[in-house]
């Protein structure tokens, strides 16, 4: 038995020994690093958003990815997520604020649910114009309100266009506020965009888009509201008949970056990302104002009956959501808005 441990004790120094050796044995030379191997070192960013692969988002983001590519060197390698495969666009902001997802661009629609600020673009018809929306998003007050999600670990970088919303429904065509009560109207979850609709006599049902197609399809809801381009790219014609051009409210979308990848970048990685989003950012709006001539003609070639209401009727029947809101908002906020 001595002998049998003995030998063993014997056995395990010399397999210690030979595993010290090995851990001082020269280390292999690097090898010549490859595109591959620049690529596999690359930072990752995660671009969540709800929209189909052909919509003005992915589009944009598309040409922002390019754009992060050349500026970085391939420093940084944007991956695109479209169709809510990450999830809705409220997932994506608590994801950015935890920092469990790099980016995503969202429409202000959740945002009230995060900052308050943000709700003043949600009034009905304070923004007509685009000039109008990109001078007060671009400028100080856009500034101020991206700002108010510093505290929720959110980088807002700056505002894209999601569009002017139109209603569509099976039912009715509509031709005055009267045509829109009594629709189950699905809206995004917001509180304005729900009193709006409440106050038309409409029965508004919040839904996360991924939901909105089947919805519309199997008749859990007679409409929704949405700018021409996701209507035409998110193909609402096919169970959808009536398209109503009311442009009640102008919806920015957001480009947020989660804090906790955005403080790790080296400042000039944090330059590039910056300048790559107002690049990107501008050509986006562009591709808007383009996709949105033709989309009237293409929709009711699609099958879609349109209608052109009066929006100042509208306007007159919505007065009351401002006095619901406006303490919340600030009637500075929205005086400057709508003076701008
Ligand atoms: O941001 O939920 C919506 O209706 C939005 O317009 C859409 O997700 C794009």
């Amino acid at each position: 038995m001595k002998k049998f441990l003995s030998i063993l004790m014997v056995f395990i120094v010399a397999v210690s020994m030979a595993a010290c050796g090995q851990k001082n044995s020269e280390p292999t030379p690097a090898k010549p690093s490859t595109p591959a191997e620049a690529e596999a070192k690359a930072i990752t960013m995660r671009i969540a958003h709800t929209l189909a692969p052909d919509s003005h988002y992915n589009k944009g983001l598309q040409k922002f990815a390019e754009i992060v590519d050349q500026k970085t060197e391939g420093k940084i390698k944007v991956e695109l997520f479209h169709s809510s495969q990450l999830g809705s666009e409220r997932d994506a902001i608590e994801g950015i604020s935890m920092g469990t997802l790099e980016a995503t661009l969202s429409s202000t629609g959740p945002l009230a649910n995060f900052s308050k600020k943000f709700m003043v673009f949600d009034l009905p018809f304070i923004i007509n114009d685009r000039e109008t929306a990109f001078a007060a998003m671009d400028g100080e007050m856009g500034k101020n309100i991206l700002a108010s999600l510093d505290s929720k670990g959110i980088k807002g970088l700056g505002f894209w266009e999601n569009g002017f919303r139109m209603i569509t429904n099976s039912k009715v065509a509509i031709n005055t506020p009267a045509d829109v009560a009594g629709l189950k109207i699905r809206l995004m979850e917001n509180p304005v965009h729900m009193e709006t609709f409440k106050v038309l006599g409409a029965q508004p049902v919040p839904m996360p888009f991924g939901e909105l197609f089947t919805a519309l399809q199997q008749k859990t809801v007679d409409g929704q509201e949405n700018p021409l381009v996701i209507i035409d790219t998110s193909k609402f014609y096919e169970v959808q008949n009536n398209l109503a051009l009311t442009g009640h409210f102008y919806s920015p979308a957001v480009f947020m970056v989660s804090q906790s990848f955005y403080n790790k970048l080296t400042p000039e990685l944090q330059k590039a990302l910056a300048e790559a989003e107002k690049e990107a950012r501008d050509w986006q709006r562009d591709y808007c104002v383009k996709m949105e001539k033709d989309l009237v003609e293409k929709l009711k070639q699609n099958g879609m009956t349109i209608t052109t209401p009066d929006k100042k009727a509208f306007q007159e029947a919505t007065k009351p959501v401002y006095d619901k809101f406006k303490a919340e908002i600030g009637e500075d906020v929205i005086n400057a808005l709508m003076n701008k």
